[in-house]
C-alpha cells in the first residue's frame, strides 16, 4: 500500500484505506511522553493455547462451567477485547511477532521450528533503552537466546509441567532442573525478580506460562476437580464440513479421529498398569510424591474406562470430557498464578502504576468442529483472550470490539514508555484504544498468514484478510512443501482454493459463500485487499 507524508512527516493513509477497503495505514499519533516517573511499569501474562471460552469473563459455556475469578478481575476493572487476533495460529511465529511487532514474513519465523532472524530488533532491546529493567520468565520457545532483558529465566522449547529445566543469566547459562510444578515456578520466579529489582527504574516484565497446553498435565491439587462437572457439546461438535475446502476436511486435529487414548487422555488400554511412562508425558521426569498422585487419580480413570466398552459415538463424548478436565484443571492454576501476581502487586503498592495485559499465544478449539488444536484462520484459532488493566487510562468493565492484533504490542510497550515507534513497525498502540469500546479511526481489517505444512495437525498452508464482517481465506501449496512430505510420508498435492465467510450471518463459518452470486463486489474487494497486503508484506509464497 502507497503512503505519503505531509509536510509534517505525518504518514498518511492511500484512498482506499480511508474508504475502509485496505487495512488501515502506519499511522503514528504525535505520542505524550510521560513525565519522568510516570511511566507504568508492565506485566505481559501469556498462557499458552488458553482458548477465550475458557475464560469465565468471556461468558461461553466452557467458561461459565469452570470460573477463573482472578483473570475476570483483569477484565472487570479494566478492559476486555473481544477481537483480538494473532498473525500466524501457532507458538512461536506468535511469539516472534510479539518480541519483534512485525508479521511472519518479517521476522522469519514462519513455522514453529524455522528460527527467528535474530538479527531483528527485539522490543525488549528497545524498551531497555527506554529505561526499564526487562524480564522474560517461562516459555521463550524462539531459537535464539533472549536478549535485551536483564533477567531471563527461561524453559527449554516447550518446556514440561514437572520439574523443569530453566537457563538464563540467572543460571550462567546452564541448564538447572527445578522441583515442581512449572506454573507455580514461573509465578516463583516472577516474583523474584520483581522482589530483587532495581526500584529507579519502572519494569518490564514478560511472563510466559507452559499450560495450558497439550498433554494438559494438572497440579496434583487439582487433579479430578471437574469430575462432577458435564460439559455440552459445542454446536458445532459433530461438524462434517460440508461448503468447505479439502483444508478443513484433512486436518489431524479431531477429538474423536486424533487425539490418543494414551498421551492424551492417559488411559489407553494397550498399556498394564506398570507402564504409566506410555500415558504421561513428563512421566520420565516426576518424583515419587507426584507419580503416586498420578497413579492415584490416573488409575481409577483407566479402570472405569475399561469397563465402560463405549459404542463409538459414546467414546466421542468421552474424549471431549476428559480432555476438558484436564486442560481446565491446568488452568485453575493460572487463574490462580495470576491471582498471586495481583495480590503481590498490591501488597507492595504496585497495582495502580501496573499495567497487567492477560493474553495467549493463540486461539485453542474446545470441541469447536470436533477439534483441538489451532493453527486455521477460523476465528477460534484466530483469537485469543485479552484483557488489559491499567485504571490510570481504561474505564473499569470496557468491552473493546476493534481488531486488534499481536503485532500491536511491540509498538503498545513503546507507547506506554514513552518511546519512540520505528518506521518499520507496522503494528498500532492499543493506547488508542483504552479510552473506550470502539474507534473509528481504528484499522478496518488484519491480514493473517500460515505457513507450518506439512507438520503436525496437518493444516494446510493459507493466508487472508479479515474485516468487521467479512473474511477471505486462500489455501494454497508452496514449492517448499515438496522436500518436506517425503518426512511426513504423505503425498505432495496442489491446493488452490479460496473460502469467503459473513461473519454476521454465519459466525461459526459453516458456509463458505465464496463464488455464490451476489458476492461478486465484496469478493473483489477483499481480494483487492489481500493483494494490497500482500505486496506491503513483500509476500513470496504465490
Ligand atoms: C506439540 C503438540 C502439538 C502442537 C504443537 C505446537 N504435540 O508438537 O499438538 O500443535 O506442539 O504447539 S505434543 O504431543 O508434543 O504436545 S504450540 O503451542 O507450541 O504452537
Ligand atoms: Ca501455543
Amino acid at each position: 500500500m502507497q503512503t505519503r507524508k505531509d509536510s509534517t512527516g505525518t504518514a498518511l493513509c492511500s484512498l482506499a484505506a480511508l474508504a475502509g477497503l485496505t487495512h488501515s495505514c502506519t499511522q503514528k499519533e504525535a505520542q505524550v511522553v510521560p513525565a519522568e516517573g510516570t511511566r507504568p511499569n508492565i506485566i505481559y501474562i501469556m498462557s499458552d493455547d488458553h482458548a477465550y471460552q475458557a475464560i469465565s469473563a468471556y461468558g461461553d459455556p466452557v467458561g461459565k462451567l469452570a470460573p477463573t475469578p482472578n483473570i475476570d478481575r483483569l477484565a472487570n476493572e479494566g478492559m476486555r477485547f473481544q477481537r483480538s487476533f494473532v498473525e500466524n495460529s501457532i507458538s512461536s511465529p506468535s511469539r516472534a511477532c510479539l518480541i519483534t511487532g512485525l508479521y511472519s514474513s518479517h521476522h522469519g519465523q514462519r513455522m514453529l521450528d524455522e528460527g527467528i532472524d535474530s538479527t531483528r530488533t527485539f522490543v525488549s532491546e528497545l524498551m531497555q533503552q527506554a529505561g526499564y529493567q526487562t524480564a522474560m520468565i517461562g516459555k521463550w520457545h524462539l531459537k535464539t537466546t533472549p536478549k535485551g532483558f536483564d533477567y531471563y529465566h527461561t524453559f527449554d522449547d516447550q518446556g514440561t509441567y514437572w520439574n523443569p529445566v530453566f537457563r538464563g543469566n540467572t543460571t550462567n547459562n546452564e541448564w538447572r532442573r527445578e522441583e515442581g510444578y512449572a506454573t507455580r515456578l514461573v509465578t516463583q520466579h516472577t516474583k523474584e525478580f520483581l522482589d530483587n529489582r532495581d526500584k529507579s527504574k519502572p519494569f518490564f516484565v514478560l511472563m510466559h506460562h507452559k499450560a495450558p497446553h497439550r498433554a494438559w498435565l494438572p497440579d496434583t491439587t487439582y487433579l479430578g476437580m471437574y469430575d462432577q462437572t458435564t460439559f455440552a457439546l459445542p454446536p458445532t461438535f459433530y461438524d462434517d464440513y460440508s461448503d468447505r475446502g479439502e483444508a478443513a476436511h484433512r486436518q489431524e486435529m479431531h477429538i474423536v479421529k486424533d487425539m490418543r487414548l494414551g498421551l492424551d487422555l492417559k488411559v489407553d488400554t494397550l498399556y498394564d498398569d506398570l507402564q504409566m511412562d506410555k500415558l504421561i508425558t513428563d512421566w520420565y521426569r516426576m518424583n515419587d510424591d507426584q507419580k503416586e498422585a498420578y497413579i492415584r487419580y490416573y488409575g481409577p480413570r483407566r479402570e472405569a474406562f475399561r469397563s465402560a466398552n463405549m459404542t463409538p459415538e459414546e467414546l466421542g463424548v468421552w474424549k471431549y470430557q476428559a480432555y476438558l478436565r484436564d486442560y481446565l484443571a491446568t488452568i485453575h492454576s493460572v487463574d490462580e498464578s495470576v491471582g498471586e501476581i495481583y495480590d503481590y502487586l498490591k501488597a507492595n503498592n504496585l497495582l495502580d502504576n501496573t499495567i497487567i495485559i492477560y493474553d495467549s499465544d493463540q486461539g485453542f478449539y474446545m470441541g469447536e468442529h470436533g477439534w483441538f488444536d489451532k493453527r486455521f484462520m477460523y476465528e477460534v484459532s484466530l483469537r485469543t483472550p485479552l484483557l488489559i488493566r491499567y485504571p490510570k487510562s481504561i474505564p473499569a468493565g470496557t468491552v473493546n470490539t476493534d481488531l486488534v492484533q499481536n503485532i500491536d504490542f511491540a509498538p503498545t510497550f513503546l507507547a506506554l514508555a514513552g518511546a519512540e515507534q520505528p518506521e518499520y513497525m507496522k503494528g498500532l498502540p492499543l493506547t488508542r484504544v483504552f479510552d473506550g469500546p470502539k474507534h473509528d479511526d481504528w484499522r478496518k481489517s488484519i491480514y493473517y498468514h500460515y505457513y507450518d505444512y506439512p507438520a503436525w495437525h496437518m493444516v494446510r498452508r493459507h493466508d487472508g484478510v479479515r474485516t468487521d464482517r467479512y473474511k477471505l481465506i486462500h489455501f494454497y501449496r508452496s514449492d517448499v512443501e515438496a522436500a518436506l512430505t517425503p518426512r511426513f510420508g504423505i503425498a505432495d498435492t496442489p491446493v488452490d482454493y479460496y473460502e469467503l465467510y459473513d461473519l454476521q450471518n454465519d459466525p461459526d463459518e459453516l458456509h463458505s459463500i465464496y463464488g455464490k452470486p451476489g458476492t461478486e463486489k465484496i469478493t473483489a474487494e477483499l481480494m483487492q485487499l489481500l493483494k494490497d497486503y500482500r505486496m506491503e508484506l513483500e509476500q513470496d509464497e504465490y
